[in-house]
């Protein structure tokens, strides 16, 4: 190999960009495997870690080096792991983002992802290849601030709580269904999972003769999770949804909620009674534990799409002088789904934290002018009679050799080198789904410079059954400003007079809603490979995502490690020795 990956780069990254005296590495060790769970009672093949699910809590200290090795064991499937909020900076090989960052790891291979935590918050990891997301391959990733630190608020306690939407048909054939000519859309969930668990009314499925399959409503694995919280104090929620489609409303029976934190980053905090999740998204929420009573639901409901088949998710919240019981009240029900003022609205209130103490927060500076503007128009059409999501009418299909590692060694036809386009066709009617509904296939990327600060406006428009829906984006490698969200088309003339350039939140994912516009800022500071995605798991399978790419000088000098290649034209870079 002509290239060395220069290990070492930890510790002074470390020093550099915590500017901590010393710093831990931290270390797990992963088993990959199908295992059968049964989160809502009906017992189904799911990719599970060290024999559960959800996966392990992975918990650091702001500054550690974080060390976790999968060992694959998913017979006939290549696996990737994502450490979604990690910005990876100086690691952009460990993002685990299967034909971007690295190739996937085989069954029966081990592989190390090394990166450090340079923030504190609450962030989670899911798998990033395929759908895999969806059977339940992820689990959550907690940074705590040094001890002689403190966050802008306390607390007395804190849990997690991860939030899943849930479906009883394999990923396998979802996929499948969604890649064939006769589309078969996966529908609503069946189940909304809080902790990995949910409960299915079973009389609804016919009875499962084979071995091993089952709906059980007393199957131990479906019990609701509890929370336990001595009365009186004060609790740190962590919420993070890892839902492959809906969007979602989490509400506390009785209980409101101060949201103080959201995808890693202090905000300005704000009370509610619910709050709103797009998938992809981290919260955390202070909740008083002072209401009479002794267990209230903890409720979960789909936002944005109809819910009349999709049953409240249910956990429960116990003080624990008092034995743990179900409530006998209604389940909690946030807004009405199709309610999208009230998203709107919420969306709207997040603020960054006015003198964030937190060194390491990215203040917004309104004075770095921007370089560079896209706008990303959104649309559902049709390549070769499938349907695809398309950006600026390029469906995005991913290639056989990483990009990272294509552009690093300069693998001649590893890669598309036709830049997509910065904005969308003239005159595109996003209130009437494109006829003929043609678009292309691409593989292109957004080339920036190292330092550029790009405005991105993603223009949301009508599908194919002329229905516009919420979708969540999320970018890799780096935290965007969010600007401000619009109705109907952008007007790059008026609309920007509308932006925040105040207090703009910092944050990684952000929601388009129907008809509507987002706008978000973002200094590309981190070089690298770095999908900028629809986070619903089923829309960027269909191509609802781009890849933005800068200062793969700076990714060379450093050096990435063999183990992220293998696969496509990166098998060109080894040479077997004369037999
Ligand atoms: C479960 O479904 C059956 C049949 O549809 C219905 O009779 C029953 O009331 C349901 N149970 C619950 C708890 O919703
Ligand atoms: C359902 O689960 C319970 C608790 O594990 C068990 O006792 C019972 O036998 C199961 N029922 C069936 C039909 O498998
Ligand atoms: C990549 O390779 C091509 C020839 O295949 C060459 O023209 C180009 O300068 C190379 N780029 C870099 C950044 O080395
Ligand atoms: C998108 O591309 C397709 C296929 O080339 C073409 O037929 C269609 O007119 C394009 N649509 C727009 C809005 O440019
Ligand atoms: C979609 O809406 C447009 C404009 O409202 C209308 O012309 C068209 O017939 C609709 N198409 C479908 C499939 O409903
Ligand atoms: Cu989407």
């Amino acid at each position: 190999m002509a290239m060395k990956w220069a290990g070492s780069w930890v510790l002074a990254t470390v020093l550099a960009v915590a500017g901590l005296a010393k710093a831990a590495v931290v270390e797990y060790h992963f088993k990959v495997a199908y295992m059968s769970a049964a989160p809502d009672c009906y017992s189904k093949t799911i990719i599970g870690i060290n024999g559960g699910y959800p996966g392990p809590t992975i918990r650091a200290t702001q500054g550690d080096t974080v060390k976790v090795t999968f060992e694959n064991h998913v017979v006939t499937e290549g696996i990737t792991m994502h450490w979604h909020g990690i910005r990876q900076i100086g690691s952009p090989w460990a993002d685990g983002t299967a034909a971007i960052s690295q190739c996937p790891i085989l069954y029966g291979e081990s592989f190390t992802y090394e990166f450090i935590v340079d923030r504190p918050g609450t962030y989670f990891y899911h798998g990033h290849f395929g759908c895999q997301r969806a059977a339940g391959f992820y689990g959550p990733l907690i940074v705590d601030l040094p001890k002689d630190k403190h966050e802008p608020f306390t607390y007395d306690g804190e849990h997690m709580i991860i939030l899943n939407d849930w479906w009883h048909r394999s990923i396998v054939g979802q996929e499948q269904g969604l890649e064939s000519i006769n589309f078969a859309w996966v529908g609503e969930p069946q189940s909304l999972l809080l902790e990995g668990r949910g409960r299915y009314n079973c009389s609804n499925v016919p009875e499962y003769k084979p071995a091993g399959l089952s709906c059980n409503q007393s199957d131990e694995r479906c019990a609701p999770h509890v929370w336990s919280v001595e009365r009186g104090k004060t609790y740190r929620l962590r919420l993070a949804s890892v839902a492959s489609l809906s969007s979602l409303n989490f509400k506390i029976e009785g209980h409101s909620m101060k949201v103080v934190e959201a995808d890693g980053h202090s905000i300005e905090p704000f009370w509610t009674d619910n709050l709103d999740l797009y998938s992809g998204e981290t919260y955390s929420v202070l909740v008083k534990a002072d209401k009479q009573g002794d267990n209230f639901h903890l409720g979960l409901n789909v936002r944005g799409r109809n819910d009349e088949q999709v049953p409240t998710g249910l956990g429960i919240l116990n003080y624990k002088d008092k034995p743990v019981q179900q409530p006998t009240t209604p389940a909690p029900k946030g807004p009405a789904w199709n309610d999208f003022e009230a998203s709107k609205r919420q969306a709207k209130t997040y603020k960054a934290l006015q003198n964030n103490p937190d060194p390491t927060s990215h203040p917004f500076d309104a004075s770095a002018p921007v370089t560079r503007t896209l706008v990303l128009l959104t649309t559902q059409n049709k390549v070769e009679g499938r349907i695809k999501w398309s950006i600026n009418n390029l469906t995005y299909a991913p290639l056989q050799t990483p990009l990272l590692a294509g552009l690093v060694y300069n693998i001649s036809g590893a890669y598309d080198t036709t830049p997509p386009p910065d904005y969308p066709a003239h005159g595109y009617n996003i209130f009437a789904p494109p006829e003929p509904p043609h678009t292309n296939v691409g593989s292109g990327m957004y080339q920036f410079n190292t330092g550029d600060v790009v405005d991105v406006i993603i223009q949301n428009a009508a599908a194919l059954n002329n229905v516009s829906e919420i979708h969540p984006w999320h970018l890799h490698g780096h935290d965007f400003w969010i600007l401000g969200y619009g109705e109907g088309q952008f007007d790059p003339a008026e609309s920007p007079k509308s932006y925040d350039l105040k207090s703009p939140p910092t944050r990684n994912n952000v929601a388009t809603f129907p008809f509507g516009w987002t706008a978000v800022r973002v200094h590309l500071d981190n070089p690298g490979a770095w999908p900028f995605h629809c986070h619903v798991e089923w829309h960027f399978h269909m191509g609802m995502g781009v890849v933005f790419t800068h200062g793969i000088d700076s990714v060379r000098a450093r050096g990435i490690p063999n183990s992220v290649l293998g696969c496509g034209l990166t098998k060109q870079l080894f040479s077997l020795p004369s037999p």
